[in-house]
């Protein structure tokens, strides 16, 4: 049996009350690693480089193990570049070769820039009109229920590539159940941790990191999903928060 782990924090109260985003986590874990893995969250949210939570929730859930979903592990590329604008020019060029409007990958870039601080969740837009889609606000669509199904192989394959930090484990991870939805064209995400400027270009065709999106001490950053129109807006948020996603390499 796996159980979802699951956690967000926030400082200046709950989110809902206000708080501001400190960070999230997800895992699928053994019954015998859920206390490890939930320890580890908590020390996360009150050692955070966005500041001490003052809120923290830690939520425990048996998955069914019927209705687990494996999809593949994105291939990983990572192209450096010399700094911030760079990364943005080389991303929106990706973007578009993944069949994103130029219209709509400059109005995400701007949604992003102008974001007053980090959101918990991801904005939806329209890969074709660049207009935001859900009605989600501050709080955003949270991607949950999903996890590496092998832990060993995956710091392997990571390691490999030069890639040992906690953000790309995370994030690949994510990118990963984010591409397998259909409705999904394509994901661009930066950091939202002050000291880490990396982000990327997710879709089914890859993984695509650049080693700079944001400046060094921003914690501004964020996800957005670019979908294809027609989206069954409800389904696909389903998916996303509902659905228990093992990512298989
Ligand atoms: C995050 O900090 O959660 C997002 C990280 C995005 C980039 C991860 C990477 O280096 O590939
Ligand atoms: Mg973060």
């Amino acid at each position: 049996m796996l159980y979802s782990v699951r956690m967000r924090s926030a400082k200046g109260g709950a989110h809902e009350a206000g708080g501001r985003h400190i960070s999230g986590a997800e895992r699928l874990a053994e019954h015998d690693e859920i206390q490890q893995i939930a320890g580890e969250m908590v020390a996360r949210a009150l050692g955070h480089s966005r500041g001490c939570a003052d809120f923290i929730t830690i939520t425990i859930e048996a998955v069914n193990p019927k209705q687990i979903r494996h999809v593949p592990l994105l291939p990983v590329t990572t192209v450096d570049v010399p700094d911030a604008e760079a990364g943005r020019r080389a991303a929106m060029t990706v973007l578009m070769r993944r069949g994103v409007s130029e219209r709509a990958v400059c109005s995400a870039m701007e949604a992003l820039l102008s974001l007053p601080d980090s959101m918990r969740g991801a904005m939806l837009f329209c890969k074709d009109t660049g207009k935001r889609l859900d009605e989600a606000g501050q709080a955003g669509i949270r991607v949950s229920r999903m996890d590496i199904a092998d832990d060993q192989d995956y710091h392997q394959r990571l390691s490999g590539l030069g890639l040992t930090n906690i953000h790309v484990r995370e994030a690949l991870v994510l990118a990963s159940k984010v591409a397998a939805a259909p409705q999904v064209a394509a994901e661009l995400c930066w950091s939202d941790d002050p000291e880490y400027t990396a982000g990327y270009v997710a879709s089914p065709a890859g993984y695509c990191r650049f080693t700079q999106l944001k400046n060094y001490g921003s914690p501004v950053g964020g996800r957005i999903f670019f979908l294809r129109p027609g989206t069954d807006l409800a389904a696909l948020i389903d998916y996303l928060g509902r659905q228990p996603v093992l990512v298989t390499i």
